[in-house]
């Protein structure tokens, strides 16, 4: 054997159904390999990445729908979610809580128990969506932050954003939006969502999920420029003087990468994403139902079913990379990756996983 072929392969996305991650974009891939040594989190020695990190943010504006945008591109969903809660937590007086619909995720119980903030979570509708009254049920005086999610990770619902916001600014709390995966899809939707819907303060946009940007590539975004302040520490020993970020030394790659994927897709590339990544899950939930199976209607491009474990188990076997969620159903996330035939050829395993 020759030494490349003893190298370990990279994860081939052939029958990968169950990721938010997916391939990155050529000329993504291209620009984070020149930035792999750039370290964006000492901008005044890498001015450069340093530069393409303002672009990127200033492009996730123009998706996010805000003028001028403060935020970084971090390590991911789990960061910008810890910096949102934290950011709260430090512009608020004494012990405070952080009001989120079930659905959110398990990234914020890691953000309560580092930063030591009640986590209060609230009932979501038959519908998987947070439900409005259950949130305003468990917000008081000492909430800091409520969360609505824009394309929840189990089922890919949208939050009521707007009136989330209302409950909010009644309580004087701020608002967060988690957008992780949803962000680059519901810019191509009649969803209220985004910084231009409703008084949302902060949001997470991951461009290393359906930015097609490569991995570690998170987006934390802020409407006003005080979320970073309250974030900032001192750096007195680099050039630059202060750093709102959580990490310290940070990935060019991420960055760089996440710049081109944005001037590469933002808004076309992106929008015909979405059609075709929805096409599929409507492809997908019609032919699941067609067979018999419960299916739970797909709102962005992500189709759960009740598939039974034995079913799941077979498929399992012949390759397919599927995940559940937590109330037992197939979650099938149409990534870019996932193409029409990769569709059909996953339903015809199932079909003989059925009638074995
Ligand atoms: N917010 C939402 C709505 C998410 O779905 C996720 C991750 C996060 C925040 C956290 O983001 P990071 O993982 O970037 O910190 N959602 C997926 C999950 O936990 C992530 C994932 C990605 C899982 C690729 C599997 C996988 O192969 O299920």
């Amino acid at each position: 054997m020759t030494r490349a072929e003893q190298r370990p392969a990279p994860q081939d996305f052939d029958r990968v159904l169950s990721s938010m991650c997916t391939e990155p974009h050529p000329a993504a891939r291209e620009a984070a390999v020149e930035f792999l040594a750039d370290n964006p989190g000492d901008p005044a020695t890498y001015p450069t990445v340093a530069e393409l990190e303002r672009e990127a943010v200033a492009a996730l504006g123009d998706v996010v729908g805000l003028e001028d945008p403060h935020g970084y591109v971090g390590s991911g969903g789990t960061e910008a979610n810890v910096q949102a809660v934290r950011a709260a937590r430090d512009l608020a007086d004494g012990d405070v809580n952080v009001v989120a619909p079930e659905s959110a995720h398990f990234s914020f119980r890691k953000a309560a128990d580092v930063l030591d903030v009640e986590l209060r979570l609230a009932a979501t509708d038959d519908d998987h969506r947070a439900d409005v009254d259950a949130v305003a049920d468990r917000v008081d005086g000492d909430t800091a932050l409520v969360v609505g999610v824009a394309g929840t990770t189990e089922y890919g619902r949208v939050d009521p954003v707007p009136a989330l916001a209302d409950v909010a600014a009644d309580a004087g709390a701020r608002l967060h939006v988690d957008a992780a995966w949803g962000g680059f899809v519901l810019p191509f939707t009649d969803h209220d969502w985004s910084f231009a819907d409703a008084d949302v303060d902060t949001m997470t946009i991951d461009p290393h999920k359906m930015g097609q940007a490569p991995v570690p590539a998170g987006g934390f975004l802020a409407r006003d420029p005080e979320t970073l302040d309250a974030l900032a520490v001192d750096t007195p020993y680099l050039e630059s003087d202060a750093q709102p970020t959580l990490g310290g030394t940070r990935s060019g790659a991420g960055v760089a990468g996440a710049r081109a994927a944005l001037e590469a897709l933002w808004p076309d590339g992106y929008r015909d994403q979405y059609e075709r990544s929805q096409a599929n899950a409507e492809f997908l939930a019609a032919e699941l139902r067609d067979r018999g199976y419960d299916v739970v209607d797909p709102v962005l491009p992500l189709v759960a079913a009740d598939v039974p474990d034995r079913e799941l188990e077979a498929v399992r076997e012949d390759g397919w990379r599927v995940s559940t969620t937590a109330g037992g159903d197939l979650r099938v996330v149409c990534m870019p990756h996932v193409t029409r035939e990769m569709l059909a050829s996953f339903l015809e395993a199932l079909s003989e996983a059925g009638s074995v």
